[in-house]
């Protein structure tokens, strides 16, 4: 026998209080208190029976769920209970063989009887979705399961699940407080509490939210769908339903009419999804929401941009026009790809509302994080810290959204203090197939919404078919973001009425479902039969009203046929407002320089060693970092980190918000102490002993007893009060912009994308990620590929993102070594073959015309001027930064104030600057390198007496090449041979992007020669002798000045 039938027995007489009629009180749910009475007879005071019932409950479906004191208190009762009933036998003994219980009492059964009627209305609240009827053909289940739950009441002989018979439906029974089906009733009989748990849970909508923690929670969404009689409608909210549903499907129906052969992927079969949408919008802007965010796919896109965003309908027409020219440079996009972005007065409230869809590519859900990067911004601009003004909707595919691990990471965002957008409302379009894929061979979950369990979202499986469920669930979905702040998900179950797309024939593989697809009545016809039956509307009144929008789109048609030109630009998800000129062209064609006056640099030095905060104890290992730092300033001196430091600052002072997110980002990964010898750091001893050996050189250069942890560290600790943190960064000056440094989750591809969305905001932040290693990048390299290295081509966007990707052969293996430059290299757009004309402004049009920029600086100078740049340039680019990890402390590796100060900016090439650039005409070899290899260069050169022989030239700007300054340092050692060394293998890092360029600028008359690692397959080798001794190779091989002798190229 179950917990459940024993309980009871054992309460007896004590619990008989829940059986008086109008004993029992509703009971206040945030009083929760945190354990059991501490003898039953002292529940029986103040309504705790109830409490206890929801305590028993919650405990019998996980012990684990109630304090631990109610957890031994039930097992206690339940141990009792079973040894004063004697044998028990199991549920499904008791259902098929009456009597279950060997002797009871009158009033054991009467409590037993409530008991089982509780535990009736929770299967229903549980499991009632499972038979709902959600598939509008009636022919699928929505959870891919046809089982019938054995405690719900589908057949009149389940009711022996609960120990109950048919004469008991007529009884009464007091209703629990975790249920709002009596409305102002305590009591109802059985047969009414099933009527009204199957109207709630089985019929059009099924809800799933009792995974949800929150008590208050599941009780505000009982309230919502229990409650008799909330599904009502004015006949106005009828009547405008139906107008939207007419613009929907009369939009599709134009569409096919005037293109029958274009692809469009119609939204026919989920045409409700535009009221949907609409009420969303509706009831946020009434709850005081002003800017909708939303990313959607590509299905319905169109009619989206049509009925919800408002774009003019001839704008949209006329990208039907096979002879339309593109006004704007680059790719352009598909037209249901394109951004829209749109203020104007919501209708059904009479307040101001900006709506904008995020251009997305078609690769499906990455457009997720990056509009949820664009909220959280958009929140942050506004000082909406709690997500009151600004809000995102996503909108997914059944398929895509089960199948697509970046759904995933972006619903793991949801929560983060410096990532959540306080609730996005999700809508699947849940057509119940994939391209030709059955749902049965696309996920392995009851239903495609299953991953939004995991961030505790409730989530309301609705029926296309009837649009007042529809809608219901929406304006309660839409009230659920703007009072819980958390996500919550509405799973439109539909069909698609065409195939994948309007070319395609979805008979070959889904035959029976299309049958009976053909026969199904569309929702507006359906819909609107049942307005004129019930005398809401009249058939001459519906048919004008679809006149009325078939006009409105036949005039728009006559008006794109002018239209000869399409621009992308009117396309804009995000415009800038001011930043460019009326033409959308920068305001000036100018690189101002990127230095900044000492007492800046002083200043935001002093800062960084210091702790800004009283009475704030830092850690010992963090005192000797931040006196190091005193150190450097007052010696006018800057490494890596403290570089960047005076980067952000310096822009932080001019009104410039920063932001810097990855993992580990606020420490910084490579954080590395000795003491005397010993070591503390992540991730293991032995790899940053290695680590520190190979990025340190060896112990004669290095003073182990001196290094301290290196890198980052822009969040203090105070090493006594529990998360007491402080950030130096935001106590620069008193009228600074904000800095943020945040921690991201383990994922790449979601943080990636919701960076690049925050940065798509504004342009006025310097917003970085930084993976933990360069590696890592290829798992967000969607939104590299999609995003950020086509974005302008395709949307006409700006975006001035910064990736920080460590980089550097550092014997650490295959894995931890390559960025892997040569891809990003590739994805250049710069021309290898064309000499460019040298004019006056070329730096700047280079940077202009390019589709990102990659850099690899080898100075902490040059480091800081190149993220100032990207600032004070007069528009956006990606900037790639391929950071180092040795260098960070490498003794070399620093730079002066006099690097930094007004009048420097950022060289993209640093020429040779000693004996050998003294006297060109001694030099025999011109090497030309990136990065970190030129510490290894120069130290070899040194080591063999060739400084006056060998020139060593550095590429701190790869991409853009900067074909004028290198031309400039071949020129200035004539006829001397030109080296390339690169420490990366030959088929990877730059050689391959560099070599063509070289020869551009050389006529092809002179070789660059290739000094590095042999090709491989992997990036690096995990052998630690292996890794040294083919450094040694190629770095004798580059100052062995006979190795190319005799050879042709
Ligand atoms: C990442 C990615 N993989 C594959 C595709 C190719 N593709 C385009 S639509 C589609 C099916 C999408 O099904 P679903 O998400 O259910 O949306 P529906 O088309 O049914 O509305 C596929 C596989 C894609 N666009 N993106
Ligand atoms: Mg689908």
């Amino acid at each position: 026998m179950s917990q459940l039938r024993l309980l009871p027995s054992w309460l007896g007489t004590q619990a008989s209080r829940l059986l008086a009629p109008h004993g029992v009180q509703r009971f206040s749910w945030c009083s929760r208190s945190s354990g059991p009475p501490a003898s039953f007879a002292s529940s029986r005071v103040g309504g705790g029976s109830s409490y206890m019932e929801e305590m028993y409950f919650a405990w019998l479906e996980n012990p684990q769920s109630v304090h631990k004191s109610w957890d031994s208190f039930f097992r206690k009762a339940s141990e009792e209970a079973s040894y004063s009933l004697a044998q028990p036998r199991p549920l499904s003994v008791i259902s098929e063989s009456r009597p279950a219980v060997p002797s009871r009492t009158k009033t054991s059964k009467l409590v037993e009887d409530h008991l089982a009627v509780q535990s009736l209305i929770r299967a229903y609240q549980i499991r009632g979705h499972h038979v709902a009827q959600l598939d509008p053909l009636g022919i699928l289940d929505a959870d891919l399961d046809s089982f019938v739950p054995s405690d719900l009441i589908t057949t009149i002989d389940k009711l022996a699940f609960y120990d109950l018979r048919e004469a008991d439906l007529d009884k009464e029974f007091q209703l629990p407080t975790t249920t709002f089906i009596g409305g102002s009733e305590n009591t109802l009989s059985l047969r009414e509490i099933i009527r009204r748990l199957e109207s709630t849970y089985c019929q059009h909508i099924g809800l799933e939210f009792m995974f949800i923690n929150d008590v208050e929670q599941c009780q505000w969404i009982r309230q919502k769908f229990e409650t008799p009689g909330v599904m009502q409608f004015s006949s106005e909210e009828k009547r405008t339903l139906l107008a939207r549903l007419v613009r929907s499907m009369r939009f599709e129906d134009f569409l096919a009419r005037k293109w029958s052969s274009e692809k469009r992927f119609g939204l026919e079969g989920c045409e409700v999804m535009i009221p949907a949408l609409k009420t969303i919008i509706d009831k946020s802007s009434e709850m005081g929401i002003e800017n909708v965010i939303l990313g959607m796919p590509h299905r319905g896109r169109l009619n989206v941009l049509a009925n919800v965003i408002r774009k003019d309908l001839e704008q949209i027409f006329c990208q039907f026009d096979p002879k339309l020219e593109a006004a704007d440079e680059g790719s352009g996009d598909v037209k249901y790809h394109l951004g829209m972005y749109h203020e104007r007065i919501n209708r059904v409230t009479n307040r101001n509302i900006t709506l904008s869809l995020v251009a997305n590519p078609s690769h499906l859900e990455a457009v997720d994080p990056v509009v949820q990067g664009k909220t959280k911004a958009e929140q942050f601009y506004r000082g909406d810290a709690q997500g009151k003004k600004v809000m995102s909707i996503l909108v997914h595919g059944d398929a895509a959204f089960a199948g697509q691990g970046v759904v995933y990471e972006t619903f793991h965002l949801s929560d983060l203090p410096s990532y959540t957008t306080n609730g996005t409302v999700h809508v699947v379009v849940n057509n119940q197939i994939g391209f030709t894929t059955d749902p049965r061979m696309a996920r392995s979950s009851p239903y495609p919404t299953d991953v939004a369990r995991v961030v505790n979202a409730p989530i309301f499986h609705v029926n296309a078919d009837d649009p007042e469920a529809v809608i219901y669930v929406c304006s309660v979905a839409a009230e659920w973001r703007n009072t819980f702040n958390k996500d919550v998900v509405v799973d439109l179950v539909c069909y698609r009425r065409r195939g994948h797309n309007e070319m395609d024939e979805p008979m070959f593989t889904q035959p029976l479902m299309y049958k009976q697809i053909h026969r199904q009545v569309p929702v507006l016809k359906k819909y609107a039969d049942k307005l004129i039956a019930e005398g809401t509307v009249t058939l001459q009144e519906f048919e004008e009203e679809i006149a009325k929008y078939d006009r409105i789109c036949e005039e728009a048609y006559g008006r794109s046929k002018d239209k000869k030109i399409l621009h992308i630009k009117h396309w804009l998800d995000s415009p800038w407002p001011g930043f460019f000129n009326m033409d959308g062209e920068p305001k000036s064609m100018t690189c101002p320089a990127t230095g900044v006056p000492e007492d800046t640099l002083t200043h935001i030095g002093e800062v960084a060693s210091s702790v800004p905060l009283e009475d704030f104890k830092i850690h010992m290992g963090l005192s000797r970092i931040l006196r190091g730092r005193a150190d450097m300033t007052r010696k006018r001196t800057v490494d890596w980190a403290l570089a960047e430091y005076m980067a952000f600052g310096s822009l932080l002072k001019e009104g410039i918000h920063v932001r810097l997110s990855g993992q580990d980002v606020e420490r910084g990964t490579f954080s590395l102490e000795f003491r005397g010898g010993l070591y503390t750091c992540w991730p293991s001893p032995s790899h940053f002993l290695h680590l520190g050996l190979q990025m340190f050189g060896t112990p004669d250069v290095w003073d182990l007893n001196s290094v301290s942890a290196i890198h980052r560290h822009h969040v203090l600790h105070d090493q006594e009060v529990d998360r007491r943190t402080c950030v130096p960064m935001n106590h620069l000056w008193p009228d600074q912009a904000p800095y943020t440094v945040c921690n991201s989750s383990l994922s790449e591809y979601g943080v990636l994308g919701f960076e690049l969305g925050y940065a798509m905001a504004s342009p006025n932040a310097l917003v970085l990620w930084e993976a933990q290693f360069g590696d890592f990048h290829n798992t967000a390299q969607c939104i590299i590929d999609q995003f950020i290295s086509t974005g302008q081509a395709k949307w006409v966007r700006h975006n001035g993102i910064v990736l920080l990707l460590p980089h550097g052969m550092e014997g650490m293996g295959p894995e931890h070594s390559s960025a892997r430059p040569e891809r990003f290299l590739q994805m250049s757009n710069d021309d290898s073959d064309a000499y460019p004309a040298f004019t006056q402004d070329f730096e700047v049009r280079q940077l202009y015309d390019c589709n990102w920029i990659v850099v690899n600086c080898s100075t902490p100078a040059s480091y800081f001027h190149v993220l100032r740049r990207q600032i004070l340039l007069p528009f956006r680019k990606p900037l790639i930064i391929f950071t180092p990890k040795s260098l960070l402390r490498h003794p070399e590796a620093k730079s002066s104030f006099d690097q930094m100060v007004s009048g420097t900016s950022f060289q993209r090439v640093i020429p040779e600057d000693g004996a050998a650039a003294q006297a060109p005409g001694q030099v025999r070899r011109l090497i030309f390198c990136t990065g970190k290899v030129y510490y290894d260069l120069v130290k070899e050169r040194s080591s063999q007496g060739l400084d006056e022989h060998v020139a060593i030239t550095r590429l701190e700007q790869i991409s853009p090449f900067p074909f004028d300054l290198i031309k400039r340092e071949a020129e200035k050692y004539p006829g001397v041979e030109l080296v390339w060394c690169q420490e990366e293998h030959k088929n990877m890092g730059y050689y391959d992007y560099i070599s063509p360029r070289f020869m551009t600028i050389l006529g092809r008359a002179r070789p660059i020669w290739y000094v590095g690692r042999d090709p491989a397959a992997a990036p690096a080798t995990g052998n630690r002798n292996t890794h040294l001794v083919s450094l040694k190779k190629f770095l004798d091989t580059a100052f062995n000045l006979q190795a190319f002798e005799g050879k042709t190229f």
